[in-house]
């Protein structure tokens, strides 16, 4: 039953991480303790990247997350309220492993024999129409469009195009596409036999005039370099997964290093996107597959990561990253294991972090509502960078684990900072500003990389603009980015 006055409560209570970060702004210091690195950045801003696409940060969540119509529902302020404020224009692709474990409550035949996954879900989760009315009404609250999956592994098409449609009568102009099957490679042998499986569910939605989207692979770059070329001209963008490492692997020096390889395989994957003409989206991604690792994958670290991850593939070219999140319960479903998600904690915060998947963006669920986890803090950085041309530029960091990207948007200049490295603070020079004047600096900063709450970012807030900073007559911008942290600059054109 809903209650407004508790539904205002939960309102409250979600903002407050975000009100307090404002309130610290006026304490943080620009200044750095001991000789820091000294590091250059060039900014070639005659040259142009790539053009950042509005839907950069976007979410991913499990099938059976609608399960309970009161998660996505319009009258879950707090949560429409995170979506809304890290992206106006976001993508929330539902899917996962219990998606191919999902059966439509509407379909009235049979189906076949279900295999187990060893590692996957156990049993089959019904899915109501009452749950998409929710969702619908809450597309429309977020302004988001929707990415659905449907079943492939225990289904048949016929309940697919049932499911599709049903989707799209309910959710209408927000579906954006319907994907087919989650990690088709854990449960096809190979490509061909995915194509095989694949392709009577492609021909019926597509039929129907549902736009598609996929593969949605794991970590197959091959599976998406082929669909490119074999369907490219049927979907509306190409999709696969991104994982770090399995959750026993995770650690935060291995998620602070830059997984090159991997972007070696997005620029392989870019170069048959763009022959293709479509977009690329990371459709379901995060730090640590197996649930996340507690202690990396929800605290500070993890915004870092997320921030630098999210700007090196847009700077790619990659199209959109969902960060795949929610309940413990629905994750831990996804993975074949039933948990109660038990506290004792009086404190409202930590009751909403423990009954959330550890790698979620935002904790928390409809009874104890929501708040941002650090996560969302690094997505909401990088998010900045929406709707900009990214710019090439040559980064010398002096041995620091640093990056740097800029990006020109409405004659601006946009800087992003990155200092992942635990141990030493970094100034950078960065040159390549002539013609440009004044701005603002703004920080993302913590207590320490391990921690799981206190993130400040700063110039979210239209109240808030960061400090003041200069370009030299040389179109030399100098700027102190503290170990374990990270650093966003504006600067405006000198009139
Ligand atoms: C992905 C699945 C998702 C799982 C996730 C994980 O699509 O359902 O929750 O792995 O292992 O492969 O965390």
């Amino acid at each position: 039953m809903f209650d407004p006055s508790r539904r205002k409560l939960i309102k409250a209570a979600a903002l407050l991480p975000l009100a307090s970060s404002v309130a610290r702004i006026a304490t943080a210091t620009d200044l750095l303790s001991g000789a820091p690195v000294q590091a250059t950045f060039a900014v070639q801003p005659e040259q142009r990247g790539r053009l950042v696409s509005d839907t950069l940060a976007g979410l991913s969540y499990e099938t059976l997350q609608l399960t309970d119509p009161a998660f996505f529902s319009p009258g879950n302020h707090a949560l429409v309220q995170l979506f809304r404020q890290l992206n106006p224009h976001g993508v929330l692709r539902i899917g996962g492993n219990t998606s191919d474990y999902t059966v439509w409550s509407e379909y009235r035949e049979k189906l076949p024999i279900q295999h187990v996954r060893k590692d996957g879900p156990q049993r089959t989760y019904v899915l109501h129409p009452e749950s998409l009315r929710a969702l619908a009404g809450f597309l429309r609250a977020t302004g988001w469009k929707l990415v659905f999956g449907v079943n492939l592994k225990i289904g048949v098409p016929t309940m697919a195009v049932q499911l599709a449609q049903a989707v799209q009568r309910i959710v209408g102009d927000a579906l954006l596409a319907v994907q087919i099957g989650n990690e088709a490679n854990d449960f096809e042998a190979n490509y061909s036999a995915f194509d095989a499986a694949w392709t009577p569910y492609a021909r019926a939605i597509r039929a129907t005039g549902i736009s598609i989207a996929g593969p949605d692979t794991g970590a197959n770059t091959d599976w998406v370099i082929d669909y490119a070329k074999q369907y490219g001209a049927e979907n509306v963008f190409l999709s696969r997964h991104y994982y770090r490492d399995g959750a026993p692997n995770g650690s935060i020096p291995n998620l602070l290093a830059a997984d090159t390889d991997f972007y070696a395989e997005v620029e392989q994957i870019m170069s048959a996107a763009d022959a293709a003409h479509l977009p690329f989206r990371l459709s379901e991604a995060n730090s640590y597959y197996s649930g996340g690792r507690d202690g990396v994958s929800n605290v500070f670290a993890s915004a870092l990561w997320g921030a630098d991850f999210m700007l090196a593939l847009a700077q790619r070219g990659v199209a959109g990253i969902n960060f795949h999140g929610g309940t413990l319960a629905s994750v831990e479903a996804s993975l074949g294991h039933g948990v109660e998600a038990t506290t004792n904690a009086a404190d409202l915060s930590a009751r909403r972090d423990a009954v959330t998947s550890r790698y979620s963006a935002i904790a928390g669920d409809a009874e104890l509502g929501f708040q941002p986890r650090p996560l969302y803090y690094g997505m909401l950085l990088a998010q900045q960078f929406a709707g900009a041309q990214m710019l090439p530029g040559a980064l010398n960091a002096g041995g620091a684990n640093l990056t740097a990207y800029a990006a020109l948007r409405d004659g601006a200049m946009q800087i992003a900072l990155i200092n992942k490295d635990a141990t030493r603070d970094v100034s950078i020079a960065i040159s390549g500003l002539k013609g440009f004047g004044t701005g603002q600096l703004m920080r993302l900063t913590a207590p320490s990389l391990d921690s799981r709450h206190g993130i400040v970012l700063e110039g979210i807030d239209d109240a808030v603009t960061g400090r003041s900073i200069r370009v030299d007559a040389q179109g030399i911008c100098q700027v102190g980015v503290p170990r374990a942290s990270a650093a966003r600059v504006r600067l405006h054109r000198s009139v």
